[in-house]
């Protein structure tokens, strides 16, 4: 048995790449507020809860906005990315994930869903994925998102693994420095220069080195 006893799967941009349905849901409501959302600005909200991206965009956009405005742009948003993501199927789920995640089952490591999305469970059956969770931890679960670890010490309790035994996949800041905060050792899938904090980083599951998969499940400690 090696290091990692559990591993935590954060869901959009690493399981399938819903990230970009949230930019294009914020990016139009963001023009009803007169403000041009660009890659950049939404580069601040990856990983971030529904109403933290809000406030986030609020600071951006140098607006404010009143409490009855703010929740009614917050279901304005989310229908627009529900509608966005209607025709997900599971030809959406990026490359790679299936294969590693049959892998983990053989060799009987634990698997959870540490998402911020109050939609995961609803993406998940989109995906036709629900069953291959042990557990899922996502937005409805959590009092403080991303950057703060409480997802991932939620996940980690859950699953009577320590988190130094947790190994988490993560393409946002806010989800690899929770995963830092909490003690865990943390993969990043994307782009390496846009990333910081973190050891490994792969633009997805299939460049994954073997030498690594069998330093982190084979290996006698
Ligand atoms: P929802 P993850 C996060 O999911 C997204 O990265 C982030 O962009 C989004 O705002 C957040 O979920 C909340 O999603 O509006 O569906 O509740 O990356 O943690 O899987
Ligand atoms: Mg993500």
């Amino acid at each position: 048995m090696g290091l990692i006893k559990a591993v935590m799967f954060d869901l959009d941009g690493v399981i399938v790449d819903t990230s970009n349905y949230h930019y294009l849901s914020w990016k139009k409501l963001c023009l009803e507020l007169d403000y041009n959302l660009n890659e950049s600005g939404n580069d601040f909200l990856k990983g971030l809860s529904r109403e933290d991206s809000l406030l986030k965009i609020i600071d951006l956009a140098n607006i404010s906005l009143s409490e009855e405005k703010f929740k009614e742009y917050l279901i304005k948003k989310n229908s627009y990315y529900l509608d966005f993501i209607n025709n997900l199927s599971p030809e959406n789920i990026l490359p790679g994930v299936l294969s590693f995640l049959r892998y983990l089952k053989k060799k009987s490591i634990k698997i959870s869903l540490c998402s911020s999305s109050k939609n995961a469970k609803f993406v998940l059956e989109k995906l036709d994925m629900i069953s291959l969770f042990d557990i899922i931890v996502d937005g409805n679960d959590i009092k403080m998102s991303k950057p703060d670890p409480e997802i991932f010490l939620i996940a980690s309790k859950k699953l009577v693994t320590e988190p130094k035994n947790c190994l988490v996949f993560e393409d946002a800041q806010s989800g690899i420095d929770a995963a830092n905060k909490a003690g865990m050792t943390v993969v990043g899938i994307g782009n390496k220069n846009k990333l910081k904090n973190l050891k490994y980083c792969f633009p997805d599951f299939l460049k994954i080195p073997d030498h690594l998969i069998n330093y982190f499940f084979n290996e006698e400690r």
